[in-house]
């Protein structure tokens, strides 16, 4: 091994012995806290870089910011006395519900005091001699662990477009996953946003509410559905308590994590007539649910052709001026190939007098200047700017830590032609680490927090199994992980998301990223599945030693 302590720049204050270091304070670093150290007495700490709890949830405070899954799924259902104890207002919960929620349970189950707030890993080095996770701070701690476990988020590393000229820009500009605490004043201003991917749909409508003017930067055209937000009815709410076990049951067996199942029925094989009044039906209620209408939505072209030209009419139906609906509709991908976004208002907000779109297709940006954004066919004046351009999604935030394993094996360089792992849950060379929600898991294609709370149980479990066993050290092995990768390039390939390759499910949207499928495309239910009979197998693929 390196010397972990020769390794660090910053000079080391404090070394503190723990069973577990786990890496953010999100919805999966808490979670994953709170089991091991009250299911098996450990004593963990969690490093966050926040000066609060929350992960995504703490740094995504952009206007119009909220969840796409339904409030009543995008919750723990690990504790029955939670689940009836907190009450959402709106049938999407918006980030600071959200936020309000994770710091509730922090405070329920007595979080805190093992949560280190503004405190960064910089670099972790495992020891083989002792079998010791040596993990250093920015702020010069450093902590030793048999376990180093993960938690950072899928969603949580900005990706900033490298154009050239935005330290000439005289404005202020922002990106939206870190956006500032106390807010952006748009009155009277001229603000410009780039990017109308999930974040750009949900803030574009809300800035246009409040901008004297509003340009809209568009390079892809998207789909969206109708959210359909509102306050829940006190009905829903107690339907949701008297019912969360079923609840929990269907988002735990189905594809997606969802409370809701997919539709087995195919578009192809319904009627004309029938098929458009299914569709009119799921676009009425909204929301992610729309794609669940039907079962071969994303496997077969020839139905998603027909799904994604009911959209793109209504798209149609919705913008007035018929320009700028064709450049909204004309969508080069098949619908839900890349993550489709839901909306409060989105097209209808290109029908106000405040509003105007620039096609990046047709005119690219060239460059940022002091006053605005300059294409190839005119300067745009802007006062604000602001880059809903998305993450180095999955690997970015991991990949930013020298992370180093055994035998000197660095994560930047296991990783270099894409994120090889078992399970999304270990990478070879690399013992007793964990990386919740980690590429080659279901993650960001299905709900989170149930997917979070799968991959923390198995790890509690995994970790539990070591103990019993008087065993050091679990470690993917490296056969394993080819296979499961094959594995995960295999499920994609059944779908069309293989085909759509500039999407950020492939790493395309970060320049020199490894062009690799990164999430298991296989549905959340069968993921389970085979993370259970990986264990029933002993641990199948993993190496054990004591
Ligand atoms: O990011 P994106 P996002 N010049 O990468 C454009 C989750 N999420 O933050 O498509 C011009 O999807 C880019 O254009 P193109 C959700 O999983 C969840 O919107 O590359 N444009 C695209 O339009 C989502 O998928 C919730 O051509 C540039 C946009 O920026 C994920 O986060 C809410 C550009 C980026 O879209 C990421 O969504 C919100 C450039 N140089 C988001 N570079 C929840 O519900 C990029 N773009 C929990």
């Amino acid at each position: 091994m390196n010397t972990p302590a020769s390794a660090h720049p910053v000079e080391v204050e404090q070394t503190i012995r723990l069973d577990a270091v786990i890496i953010g304070a999100g919805f999966s670093g808490m979670y994953q806290l709170l089991s091991l150290r009250d299911q098996l007495g450990m004593q963990v700490k969690v490093l966050e870089a926040g000066a609060g709890v929350g992960g995504t949830w703490y740094w995504n405070r952009y206007p119009g910011a909220r969840c796409d899954s339904e409030s009543h799924s995008y919750m723990f259902y690990f504790s029955k006395e939670l689940v009836n104890e907190w009450a959402w207002t709106e049938r999407y919960p918006q980030q600071p519900e959200i936020l309000r929620y994770l710091n509730h349970v922090a405070d329920r189950f007595n979080l805190r005091s093992d949560i280190l707030l503004n405190t960064r890993m910089n670099s972790a080095h495992f020891d083989e001699a002792t079998n010791r996770w040596h993990v250093y701070t920015e702020q010069g701690q450093h902590f030793v662990a048999p376990f180093l476990i993960t938690a950072v988020g899928c969603l949580s590393s900005a990706n900033l477009p490298q154009l050239p000229g935005l330290s000439d820009f005289k404005g202020q500009w922002y990106h939206t996953g870190q956006w500032p605490h106390e807010g952006v004043d748009f009155a009277g201003k001229r603000v410009g946003v780039v990017g109308t991917g999930s974040t750009g749909i949900q803030t574009i409508p809300v800035v246009a509410a409040q901008a004297q003017h509003l340009t809209v930067f568009q390079r892809t055209a998207n789909y969206s559905i109708p959210a359909r937000n509102a306050l829940l009815s006190e009905e829903f709410k107690r339907f949701a308590k008297d019912h969360s076990e079923g609840i929990r049951h269907i988002m735990n067996t189905n594809t997606n994590g969802h409370s809701f199942r997919m539709v087995n029925r195919s578009v192809t094989a319904t009627y004309p007539a029938e098929r458009e009044a299914i569709m009119e039906t799921a676009w009425i209620k909204g929301g992610l649910e729309f794609r669940a209408a039907f079962n071969d939505t994303l496997i077969n072209p020839e139905a998603n052709q027909l799904v994604a030209d009911f959209i793109r009419k209504k798209i149609r139906e919705i913008v007035l001026n018929p320009e700028v609906a064709e450049l909204l509709s004309d969508i080069d991908h098949p619908f839900a190939a890349k993550r489709p976004p839901v909306d409060s208002q989105y097209f209808e907000t290109f029908n106000r007098d405040n509003v105007s779109l620039v096609n990046l297709r047709a005119t690219p940006i060239e460059r940022i200047t002091a006053r605005g954004i300059r294409t190839a066919q005119a300067e745009y004046p802007l006062d604000i700017l602001i880059f809903a351009t998305g993450f180095d999604a999955m690997t970015g935030s991991l990949l930013k830590m020298d992370i180093q394993g055994r035998d000197g094996h660095l994560l930047k360089q296991v990783w270099r032609d894409g994120p090889l792992n078992y399970l999304g849950l270990q990478v070879p060379g690399f013992p007793n680490m964990f990386t919740i929600t980690g590429p080659g898991s279901p993650s960001v294609l299905s709900n989170l927090p149930p997917a979070i709370e799968q991959h923390v149980n198995w790890i509690t479990d995994c970790i539990r199994m070591l103990r019993d066993k008087g065993l050091q050290r679990i470690e993917a092995s490296e056969q394993a992980s080819d296979g499961w990768c094959e594995e995960v390039n295999k499920a994609a390939s059944a779908t069309l998301l293989a085909q759509v390759k500039h999407s950020w499910y492939w790493g395309a949207n970060v320049p020199g990223k490894p062009q690799v499928f990164m999430p298991y495309a296989g549905g959340f239910a069968r993921y389970t599945e085979i993370c259970n009979q990986v264990v029933s197998d002993n641990y199948r693929g993993f190496e054990l030693s004591a």
